[in-house]
């Protein structure tokens, strides 16, 4: 007898799309077909897809973002927006802070997250002391610990690592088998263009993106890619926003580099025209990379076609914006530089890329699946028993009505912020209902299961970063 049977559905995975049921025993997938016999409930996915859960594999929950300033979602909030939005892992970023270790950090994020997730977890580390201790011993521990991905900045004074630095965490990596992940725009020549926007009295929102330009991302990433092959370590260049990114990112494969892109929905939907508007609503629109404009709206696409692109992830980093916490901090309703860095968007991701990626002909089902989970298990060493579905894989299941349009209202979402960047837009193709382990959570857009059982999960190395 198995514990569930969903019936009926046309089963997508990254490789196959066929008509098939599926069996669930004790949180597991055990069987894959036709008349597979009893169960003690059957879901009828009849007209529907039956999709692997969504992994977003690039969110901010719960991170200390600057003085006074406060992140929109804890692990409860971000956790079931994710799950509306056909998810069931997300992986969180762990920040380090100056002067600490990397397990004081872990410690607290775990206590927030323990017993509040409604999808399971997995985080990365932020790196933003790499003294000799921490890269001579803490790092290689954790790895083996299965904290196997980490990310960098290159930008932003309190983040940033020099490049030496960046050298010493890559070699580290390397040597451990950690993957590491980029945050690419260029902190010097951004200090210097905010200085000029604040000697011309340039203090709105829209001054974001102006003081970021493409060519601040292109010179990082090459910089980034570079300080990579030096040390011979793969890389993650993460929410690529333009063409000109992208080509370093190819320029670097077609050398022989392993290097995973990613892009996020903002660069597909959203323009630094959207920062302009009335009563400082640009903020609300305010995240670095910034959005740019319709050419690189479509060489993103391009990227997501092409495989430029492996990842597409959400950067979901959620602050209010009527709040002085939030975008609207003292500071930040005065001048753009203090306006928090971030956009809410776990629970639109996927639908956005169905509506304009599948709806609209420009991707196929099992690249929409490859894109919204198995590239990203494959990437930081999930798979295969989450990311697909398949015998002996967590039924963490998706089901999709293919037809239900409905248009983004921020009230018909689940996070804790106060508005979407997408407000209005109408999609087509929704998430309905939702197994974690197995257990139906979601059922026909109702949470039915309120008891949080999403789980930490640790992860292998990613197959990109074997130790050497
Ligand atoms: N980088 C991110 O990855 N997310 C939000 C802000 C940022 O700079
Ligand atoms: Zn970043
Ligand atoms: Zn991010
Ligand atoms: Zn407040």
């Amino acid at each position: 007898m198995f514990d569930i049977l969903i019936k009926g559905g046309t089963i997508a995975t990254a490789a196959d799309v066929f008509a098939a049921d599926v069996a669930i025993k004790d949180g597991t997938i055990v069987q894959i077909g036709r008349d597979l016999g009893e169960a003690r409930e059957t879901i009828d996915a009849t007209g529907r897809y039956v999709l692997p859960g969504g992994i977003d594999s690039h969110v901010h929950i719960s991170q200390p973002s600057g003085e006074g300033i406060v992140m929109a979602d804890d692990f409860e909030s971000g956790t079931r927006s994710a799950l509306f939005g056909g998810n069931t892992t997300i992986m969180p970023f762990c920040l380090q802070r100056k002067g600490e270790g990397l397990r004081a950090a872990l410690m607290d994020y775990h206590a927030l997250a323990e017993g509040n997730c409604y999808t399971d977890i997995s985080f990365h580390l932020i790196v933003s002391d790499p003294s000799a201790q921490v890269l001579g011993q803490e790092l290689p521990a954790l790895v083996e610990d299965g904290y196997t991905s980490l990310k960098v900045f290159m930008t932003y004074e309190d983040l940033r690592l020099s490049d030496a630095q960046i050298l010493g965490v890559l070699d580290t990596a390397r040597r451990t088998g950690a993957l590491v992940m980029v945050h690419c725009e260029n902190e010097d020549a951004i200090r210097y263009l905010v200085g000029l926007h604040e000697a011309e009295g340039r203090f709105e929102p829209r001054s974001h993106a102006s003081s970021r330009p493409i060519a601040a991302e292109r010179e990082a990433t090459h910089r980034a890619l570079s300080l990579a092959e030096i040390v011979d370590t793969p890389l993650v260049i993460v929410h690529v926003s333009n063409r000109e990114a992208m080509e370093e990112i190819e320029r670097a494969r077609a050398r022989g580099r392993k290097v995973i892109g990613e892009t996020c929905p903002q660069y597909l939907m959203l323009t630094a025209d959207d920062l302009d508007g009335m009563d400082w609503e640009g903020a609300k629109f305010v995240c670095s990379p910034p959005p740019r404009d319709k050419e690189s709206q479509a060489a993103c696409w391009d990227g997501i076609e092409r495989g430029v692109f492996d990842l597409y992830s959400s950067d979901h980093c959620p602050f209010r914006y009527e709040d002085e916490h939030g975008k609207l901090n003292p500071r930040g309703r005065e001048n753009f530089r203090h306006i928090p860095n971030g956009i809410p968007g776990v629970e639109t991701r996927l639908p956005i890329l169905f509506s304009e990626g599948v709806m609209k002909g420009r991707i196929d089902l099992s690249h929409f699946v490859a894109l919204s989970a198995t590239n990203h298990a494959k990437t930081y060493g999930l798979y295969p028993r989450k990311g697909t579905i398949a015998i002996g894989a967590d039924a963490d299941i998706a089901i999709w009505d293919p037809e239900e349009t409905r248009t983004i209202r921020h009230a018909d979402l689940h996070d804790a912020s106060d508005y979407s960047p997408y407000e209005g837009l109408t999609i087509t193709g929704w998430p309905v209902s939702v197994l974690l382990a197995g257990k139906l959570v979601l059922a026909e857009g109702k949470l039915i299961d309120e008891s949080r059982n999403g789980r930490y999960r640790s992860r292998s190395r990613s197959p990109l970063a074997r130790k050497s």
